[in-house]
């Protein structure tokens, strides 16, 4: 696309046309324009050009062993005292029993995140690994954010490195990308101030990297920050992409307020979320995917933003619970038949994927 020179975004427009790098000015300049419909534009281009009109899911399965934690971030509603009504911590059989409960055929991924459970040790968290990964062997496994890799590497009094092959060992197949949230300490302190930091989180995922697993990562957007955070997080993450390789996809997560210690705030606006999504996209050009996670962008706005940046809408994630903790209301989960009509309802063409991006042919029956 060639904008008029005086346009603000011109040189960007430029850039994007010759699929050069953009730096931090551009990434400020596309961060504070209000132009959506052209920052879309320009995304969609990006993600044109990195995947023609496919558009990735998969078949997945949310599992949260335990909402017990002991961090207590200000941003979450998830997360609870050990003896409060509504506390829960499962054992590796009931983990499995779970994923047995409302199995769909065609679940390539247990998606397994929790708390940091201050009475659980590293052999309960080893064990929930084992007892899926027995009861489920062809089922990947992304688990455990660099939040819970740390926590774990403290309490089993391992290194990170050793603890990851532990973990490994274990059934570990991959991780997700949470816990990322903000990393500039200005907002970090407000919205996150007892977990680890932005160094660290970074730090963590290098040593993932290292060990030769994928993971995905994150920004939550939509609360206390301001445009510049957004740029800062982006580009600390492509400089770590540029070093390991190791990220596949980047998940803009929108902020639910309810029930957090920001419940007076309104929530990210649906002009920011198909910025974020937009400038994520523009900014992050070493992370081949950008998923529009529909749990947390709502269904309507996930579809937009997959014609502005947006190739991957993560899954089916049967009992989502993060978000429905702080007010969530995209639903329980939807089929793969569902999801499929939704990809085409934009022009765009599903493929299912498993974990690591390998299409999976056909689209299991009673999906
Ligand atoms: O780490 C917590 C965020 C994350 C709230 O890697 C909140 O494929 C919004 O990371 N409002 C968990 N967000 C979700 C996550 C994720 C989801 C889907 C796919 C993948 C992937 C990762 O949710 C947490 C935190 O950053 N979160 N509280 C809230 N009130
Ligand atoms: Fe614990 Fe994660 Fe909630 Fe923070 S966001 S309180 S680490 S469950």
């Amino acid at each position: 696309m060639i904008l008029n020179p005086g346009h603000p975004l011109a040189g960007v427009a430029a850039k994007v046309a010759a699929g050069e790098r953009l730096s931090e000015t551009d990434g400020l300049a596309i961060a504070h324009s209000h132009d959506v419909p052209l920052l879309a534009a320009l995304a969609h281009e990006v993600r044109a050009r990195l995947h023609g009109d496919r558009v990735y899911y998969n078949v997945n399965r949310h599992i949260n062993p335990t909402n017990v934690c002991c961090v207590g971030c200000e941003l979450c509603a998830y997360s609870s005292d050990p003896r409060a009504e509504g506390a829960w911590a499962y054992s590796p059989q009931e983990c499995v029993a779970l994923a047995r409960g409302d199995w769909t055929p065609g679940v390539t991924e247990f998606h397994v995140v929790g708390g940091l459970h201050p009475h659980w040790k590293f052999e309960t968290y080893l064990d929930i690994l084992r007892a899926l990964r027995q009861a489920f062997p062809d089922v990947h496994l992304k688990a455990f954010t660099m939040v819970e890799i740390d926590f774990l590497a403290k309490i089993a009094k391992l290194s990170v490195e050793d603890t990851i092959a532990r973990l490994r060992e274990a059934g570990l197949g991959s991780c997700p990308g949470g816990g990322a949230e903000i990393f500039h300490p200005e907002v970090r302190r407000r919205i996150a101030s007892r977990k680890l930091s932005g160094e660290q989180w970074l730090d963590v995922a290098r040593k993932v990297h290292r060990s030769g697993l994928k993971s995905n990562c994150t920004m939550l957007f939509g609360h206390v920050e301001e445009p510049r955070h957004w740029v800062d997080h982006l580009l600390k993450l492509r400089a770590l992409q540029d070093e390991t390789g190791g990220f596949q996809c980047f998940i803009p997560l929108a902020f639910h307020p309810a029930n957090t210690a920001f419940a007076d705030l309104p929530g990210p606006t649906l002009i920011q979320k198909l910025k974020v999504v937009a400038l994520s996209r523009l900014l992050l050009d070493n992370i081949a995917h950008v998923k529009a996670y529909w749990v947390m962008l709502g269904r309507d706005v996930a579809q937009l933003a997959l014609r502005g940046g947006a190739d991957d809408l993560d899954g089916t994630v049967t009992d989502e619970r993060v978000t429905l903790a702080a007010g969530g209301t995209a639903g329980p989960g939807m089929t793969a038949r569902e999801i499929e009509e939704f990809i085409r309802g934009a022009g765009l063409a599903p493929v299912r994927r498993d974990t690591l991006y390998n299409p999976i042919a056909a689209t299991p029956a009673g999906a």
